[in-house]
């Protein structure tokens, strides 16, 4: 038996990385029945003379849109425009790496699409994530994002359309392919079908299919709370405020002063959704 690293999966042919040798393999019966899947990231050994993966190495972290697993970073490639920025689906990215305890990075994109009007009105809102702890770069400060990455295995993630593969085009000096805008829609055309670890010189980026929606559901009420990591911030009440409906509220207070308005709005929102 081998050990080696998926490192993209196409349907269910998985290429795994071995030294620096790569090999086609396909899974084994037993993880059909075990209802887990490999994915790209995932630590295995194989069969090299079947073609196999045998066996999965317990995982550090993993998320699941995209399908990733032992990624130190995720960057959440997020563009102003085509397709506009939506900070719920933001908050709700933020809210998925934080409960999965990956670092969550945010990378803008498409900034040379804003009038100067709303280059200000988003430099406010960026302000604040950076504030809160969160690193903010942009698609064009790709010297300080390759020496942020260096080392970390990467993941992005994004909607379809965003600049993910054009990102890594650029840091990486590979070449995927991406898609033109679909200007009626103002969404991207999905480019990218399959995730694929790209290894680079010392580090490696993972590019990914865009999605359309994510799902919360598995999330607690309790710990969406601590994803909000500004929160823990402000003196409450009662211990287990979940700043709704609750009295004497001290994140409620802060609400368009200390916190962004729509950070908390989309707090309630998510939280509707597990009710
Ligand atoms: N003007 C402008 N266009 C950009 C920028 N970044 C990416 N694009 C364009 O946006 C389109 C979509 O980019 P992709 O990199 O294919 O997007 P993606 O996130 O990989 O999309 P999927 O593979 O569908 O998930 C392409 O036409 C890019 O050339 C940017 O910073 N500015
Ligand atoms: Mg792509
Ligand atoms: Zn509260």
């Amino acid at each position: 038996m081998t050990k080696g690293r998926i490192v993209r999966q196409i349907s269910n042919l998985y290429t795994v990385l071995v030294d620096d040798k790569t090999y086609d393999c396909r899974s084994c019966g037993k993880f059909r029945l075990n209802k887990i899947k490999p994915i790209v990231g995932d630590i295995v050994d194989v069969d090299l003379t079947r073609k196999y993966i045998m066996d999965i190495f317990p995982r550090k972290n993993f998320i699941l849109r995209p399908s990733v697993s032992n990624i130190d970073v995720c960057l959440i490639v997020t563009s102003l425009k085509e397709p506009n920025l939506s900070l719920n689906l933001l908050d709700k990215q933020l809210c998925i790496l934080f409960y999965n305890k990956i670092e969550p990075v945010i990378v803008l994109t498409k900034l040379d699409l804003l009038t100067n009007d709303e280059l200000m009105e988003y430099n406010n809102i960026f302000n604040y994530y950076e504030k809160i702890g969160i690193r903010v770069f942009t698609n064009t400060e790709l010297n300080k994002l390759e020496e942020f990455l260096s080392k970390k295995v990467v993941a992005l993630m994004g909607q379809s359309g965003a600049g993910k593969s054009t990102l890594i085009n650029k840091i990486g000096n590979i070449n995927l392919k991406t898609a033109e805008i679909s200007k009626a829609l103002g969404r991207g055309k999905h480019t990218t079908r399959h995730t694929e670890i790209h290894l680079l010189n010392d580090f490696g980026l993972i590019d990914t299919p865009g999605f359309s929606s994510l799902d919360i559901s598995n999330i607690s009420k309790r710990e969406l709370k601590e994803t909000f990591i500004e929160f823990k911030n402000y003196q409450c009440k009662f211990k287990d405020c979940l700043h709704y409906k609750e009295i004497d509220c001290g994140v409620k207070k802060e609400v368009g002063k200390q916190i962004l308005i729509s950070r908390y709005e989309n707090y309630c929102k998510f939280l509707e959704e597990l009710k």
